[in-house]
């Protein structure tokens, strides 16, 4: 299977529900709390036996995902402190030995594909439990014990769990954050780590924190666009950056309007958007996530055709690497020749649009189809849409669907002073 054949339902789909649930959750102070407050590992494990997700949770977690309007899920399988939320082999500190004595991965899946989503898994290379991972050099057992151990529970999520669109693992990094990035593949065993998984699941996608480069860019809590033919993932909380797992105090909420250009902003770079939630310790999700992901969705159900399988589009504001921010009015999505102007601060009756290098032919509100006329003055490549509403016809976020006469181009300003003659 070639690259662009993996990628293809990637980049259509644009838009993911990134999970972080996991042992943590009952601490209510996010994922780190275990390294943070050095919680030693047995009076951690201590939780394990109260880990009692409620039943038909991952149905909720994947029935909200869709609702969203998101294409796939990413689970947390196993993150840094070691609890595998799956059946293993080779732990004994996993959800189908402790607690519930469930493996919540395999009722994931179950839910992921029930609601019609690609199913992701993510996976820690690191765990905190291994003082190898700490001090290779002073505990080599400890550390090879470590890379052992994972290498064999990568074999089993890529076995047991029927087909798996996207690996992310994470972790990969030194504890003392020393190492180039050929000692943390060596270290991990990157290269035959992966030719494994490719093996077991050949269409998969595998992001870049392994140590190799691998299919995806994976920028985190900002959206940031890879050059050009390079896939990314621009992974976010919903909350502030501190909380991946569910923590109980969370008082920077982003609102559904930021999560929208968010994710805009990732389609235009042709990106994807990878927004989060914590679930509470039994599993629910709370009502501040709950209620943005039915607001996004609501949102895209009008207007996902600027955002699924969009491409990136030259007109300013948008889609060069480094270049993806919204100005005035916002950037622009395409495809083929059809753009869309995604405008989130509304101009009022009249919307202009600079260095346009194509003439239009057709410019409609793409909720609902009302057509607006237009000029567009060729020589200083400028269009006026006129007769727009006053207010904002939706208070979230605007998108005019202009069709083009032919390939959509940036109109070269001369040189910068040019426009004041
Ligand atoms: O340390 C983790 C963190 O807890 C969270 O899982 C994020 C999500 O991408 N990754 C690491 C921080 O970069």
């Amino acid at each position: 299977m070639t690259y662009e054949e993996r990628m293809k339902w990637f980049h259509e789909a644009r838009f993911g529900i990134y999970i972080h649930y996991g042992l943590y959750a009952l601490t209510g102070r996010g994922e780190w709390t275990m390294y943070s407050e050095r919680i030693s590992p047995a009076e951690y494990a201590k939780l394990a036996d109260d880990f009692k997700p409620a039943k038909g949770c991952t149905d909720e977690w994947c029935e909200l995902a869709a609702a969203a309007g998101a294409k796939y899920v990413v689970l947390t399988t196993r993150h840094h402190e070691g609890f595998s939320l799956f059946d293993s082999k080779y732990s004994n500190f996993t959800a189908a030995k402790h607690g519930c004595k469930r493996d919540i991965v395999a009722e994931y899946v179950e839910s992921a594909r029930k609601f019609g989503l690609k199913v992701g898994l993510y996976y820690s290379l690191l765990d905190w439990r291994f003082p190898g991972y700490f001090e290779p050099k002073k505990f080599p057992e400890s550390k090879d014990a470590l890379v052992e151990r994972i290498h064999n529970q990568v074999r089993e999520l890529m076995t047991n769990y029927g087909e798996i669109s996207v690996l992310e693992y994470d972790g990969g990094w030194m504890a003392d954050l020393s190492g180039t990035k050929e000692e943390r593949i060596d270290f991990w065993r990157a290269r035959e780590l992966n030719a494994m998984v490719r093996e077991l699941q050949p269409g998969i996608i595998i992001n870049n924190r392994s140590g190799l480069e691998e299919d995806i860019d994976t920028p985190e809590q900002v959206v940031k666009a890879s050059a050009s033919g390079r896939a990314w993932e621009s992974c976010m909380c919903i909350g502030d950056s501190c909380g991946w797992g569910y923590t109980r105090f969370n008082p920077n909420w982003k609102s559904s309007e930021q999560l929208i250009q968010y994710l805009l902003s990732a389609a235009q770079g042709e990106g994807n958007y990878l927004l989060n939630i914590g679930p509470q310790p039994d599993g629910r999700i709370r009502g501040e996530e709950h209620e943005r992901l039915v607001t996004m969705g609501n949102w895209l159900k009008r207007n996902g055709e600027a955002v699924y399988n969009s491409k990136r589009c030259p007109l300013i504001g948008s889609s060069a690497p480094g270049e993806v921010d919204l100005n005035l009015q916002g950037g622009w999505t395409r495809k083929e020749n059809t753009a869309y102007w995604c405008i989130v601060r509304w101009p009022g009756k009249v919307a202009t649009a600079i260095n346009v290098g194509t003439a239009p032919v057709k410019v409609t509100l793409l909720d609902g189809g009302q057509e607006f006329p237009f000029d567009y003055d060729a020589q200083n490549g400028k269009l006026k849409v006129y007769d727009l509403p006053a207010l904002p016809p939706d208070p979230l976020c605007n998108i005019l669907k202009v069709e083009f006469s032919g390939p959509v181009e940036r109109k070269a300003e001369p040189s910068l002073a040019q426009w004041l003659f």
